[in-house]
């Protein structure tokens, strides 16, 4: 049986790295690691890497009539016992320099963006807008990649034109545009709001656009209850607000304006988090996380 340590790692994210496995194909692998307020927190979320990996494969597999995807396997002899339902056995393919980014809805960088010049990456928006407003219709909002723990820097869709030539930026707005539409419709059919995401694509050896990396995770994404949705305010992350409330609670003790590490996390904060990873693949998947494959090594 092969060991992850046979793959050598190739790239390492803020919770997951990717391995090389062959010539032709990389492991990505998710950890149980989770990030808040920039910060990688110390204590795990058990069983989040196999969740995020479960609803990667979910969307890979919903969406493969509207964009081809680099998933070879979820399940395969090749993805090591010890990583198994948490690595995603993929093909290797010629990465795009862009974070091709669908908004449809304003938060975040696009908020601060519009807030301050009253468009998003060059694309102006009406007046009047407040936090979590649904945008008139979703945009392209791309950024370039930043180093591990800086923020993606926004450039206009002219800055991708002249990166990569116009005809391949119309591509990736239209492909991401189309999948991001596709995506919404069906999470807010299950009572979940997909306010946006990021999407990675890369060529393969015949030139054909495909598309990488993790897809539509609540790490890729942004995801709110439908229920209370209300613009004018901060929506609660769907798998994240416990952490947050309390990390910035008095139970804490943690100052988040500090440079100070966050502490760990208790046990009922961890369990409710773990269960709402559960929640939201289930609610948008139908599929049963037990369903799911377990490590074996
Ligand atoms: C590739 N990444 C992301 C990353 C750190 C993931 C390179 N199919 C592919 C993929 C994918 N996915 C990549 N390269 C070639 N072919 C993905 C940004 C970075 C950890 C995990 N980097």
């Amino acid at each position: 049986m092969v060991a992850l340590a046979d793959y050598p790692q190739i790239a390492a994210g803020k919770v997951r790295q990717l391995h090389a496995v062959d010539d032709e194909h990389l492991l990505l692998v998710a950890s149980d690691r989770i990030s808040a307020y920039d910060h990688v927190l110390d204590t795990p979320i058990p069983d989040k890497g196999r969740v995020l990996t479960a609803m990667s494969v979910f969307w890979f597999e919903l969406l493969a009539d509207a964009v081809p995807n680099h998933l070879v396997a979820a399940d395969d002899p090749r993805i090591p016992g010890e990583v198994r339902g948490r690595a995603l056995l993929v093909r290797r393919l010629e990465m795009l320099p862009v974070e091709c980014v669908a908004r449809g809805y304003l938060t975040g960088s696009g908020l601060a963006d519009y807030q301050r010049t009253g468009a998003v990456c060059g694309v102006r928006l009406p007046a009047g807008l407040v936090e979590a407003s649904q945008l008139p219709e979703p945009i392209f909002t791309p950024a370039t990649k930043a180093a591990i723990g800086d923020h993606d820097e926004n450039v206009s869709f002219e800055a991708v034109a002249a990166q990569l030539g116009p005809d391949r930026a119309e591509q990736l707005r239209d492909v991401t545009l189309e999948v991001y539409r596709r995506a919404a419709e069906h999470a807010r059919s299950r009572g979940v709001i997909l306010a946006d995401t990021k999407f990675e694509f890369g060529l393969a050896a015949d030139g054909e656009l495909v598309l990488g990396d993790e897809v539509l995770t609540p790490d890729s994404s942004r995801y709110w209850p439908a229920d209370g949705y209300q613009p004018g305010r901060v929506q609660p992350s769907f798998d994240k607000q416990f952490v947050r409330n309390w990390l910035t609670s008095p139970a804490s003790g943690w100052d988040r304006a500090s440079d100070t590490p966050p502490p760990p996390l208790p046990d009922d904060v961890v369990a409710a988090t773990r269960d709402r990873y559960i929640e939201a693949y289930e609610r948008i998947t139908g599929r049963s996380f037990a369903d799911w494959p377990s490590p074996t090594a």
